[in-house]
């Protein structure tokens, strides 16, 4: 296992390379190139010179996160052929600059999907909620609005205000497509792109739905067991895997997420490890990595990745904002300080399977 810690590039994200080398056992920074919208070619020259900041830094560039598809690919469109050879010259460029994983989505219009982004807690912290009253109440364009006022002027990766300021275009787009269609559309993406992988051994790892529901009647691929098994047959190159997200899963508690493990181990290349609250009428919360504090079962999570013998990259994915971060001082789900604490829980659940030993 190969431990990790999201950062968003040196004018983007407050947290300092300086502060990640500190924390034990974590060796490699999961990056971008954030500024670059879908469908843009990420350059040799620009790789090299984020690679080499973050390498001189004494860290590791092994996965970046995201790579993000260009709508007109999820929608199949005819100009989906050029943004799917900009997307295999990305990968080409990445690859030779020593980056192994890519961590993207294939989510219609929205990425990730919250009401809250600093709800309080009990503790005195605050964390990112989801309240399906909430979501049930209002439009698109007005989830927009609340999610743009919540970051206070953070950029958010899936949420770059050009491209939503064409909500209703977008919805209109999508109008008669199920989640069968979408998944045709994701084939005819990864059957182009595999053998670039598989050339320049550069492994794709998609990231689950968050939520694993649909949001606005939108289709969804990657939120369920039966589901994920459909969307590994599309493809059966072990290039073609998840990134294994315990969060967005776990927030359908009918996910069995330590056998999913079992299951899908072989394509699991990335893990985000996040713990979530689920209440009885499906809102969640995203509370700290500790297992009783939340509904994911954190250690048996760690456990089974023992277990299966995992030895790809893993992050702690968001924590809550603590120790005096707020919306004016982190962006939201990305703070340093319960990120670390999560790490080193993680650490800990790791090191007690191996020293258990029951592989
Ligand atoms: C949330 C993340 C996601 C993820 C993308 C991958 O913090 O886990 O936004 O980066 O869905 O493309
Ligand atoms: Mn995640």
């Amino acid at each position: 296992m190969k431990m990790s810690f999201r950062w968003y590039g040196r004018d983007n994200d407050p947290i300092p390379l300086e502060y990640i080398k500190q924390i034990p056992n974590t060796r490699e920074v999961v990056w971008a190139l954030h500024n670059k919208v879908a469908g843009e070619l990420w350059t040799e020259e620009e790789i090299k010179e984020e690679v080499a900041y973050i390498k001189d830094r004494g860290l590791e560039t092994s996965v970046v996160e995201s790579v993000n598809v260009h709508e007109d690919i999820k929608l199949g469109l005819p100009t989906r052929d050029r943004y799917i050879g900009i997307y295999k010259e990305t990968l080409k460029n990445l690859a030779n600059n020593g980056v192994k994983v890519v961590c993207y989505n294939f989510m219609p219009i929205f990425d990730w999907t919250r009401t809250d982004l600093f709800h309080p807690l009990e503790d005195g912290t605050t964390a990112m909620f989801f309240e399906n009253n909430k979501i049930n109440a209002v439009s698109p364009q007005e989830l927009i609005d609340l999610m743009q006022k919540e970051s206070q002027g953070m950029t958010m990766p899936g949420w770059e205000p050009e491209r939503l300021a064409k909500i209703q275009e977008l919805f209109h787009a999508y109008e008669g497509y199920d989640d069968d269609k979408l998944r045709e559309n994701f084939k005819y993406f990864i059957d182009a792109i595999i053998p670039t992988c598989e050339e320049y051994n550069i492994k794709m790892a998609i990231h689950p739905d968050d939520p694993p529901f649909p949001i606005f009647g939108l289709p969804r691929l990657v939120n369920k067991d039966t589901n994920i098994e459909k969307l590994l047959a599309v493809n059966s190159s072990k290039y073609h895997g998840l990134t294994f997200c315990t969060g967005s899963l776990g927030s359908d508690p009918s996910n069995p997420l330590v056998d999913m493990i079992h299951k899908f181990h072989d394509r699991i290349h990335f893990m985000h490890v996040r713990n979530v609250r689920v209440s009885e009428n499906g809102d969640f919360i995203e509370v700290s990595h500790f297992t009783e504090d939340g509904t994911v079962d954190v250690v048996g999570v760690m456990k089974a990745l023992y277990e299966v013998g995992f030895d790809g990259y893993l992050r702690p994915d968001h924590g809550r904002h603590i120790f005096g971060e707020n919306s004016t001082n982190v962006r939201a789900g990305y703070g340093l300080y319960d990120r670390a604490l999560g790490i080193m829980y993680l650490n800990g659940c790791w090191d007690m399977a191996k020293r258990l030993g029951n592989r």
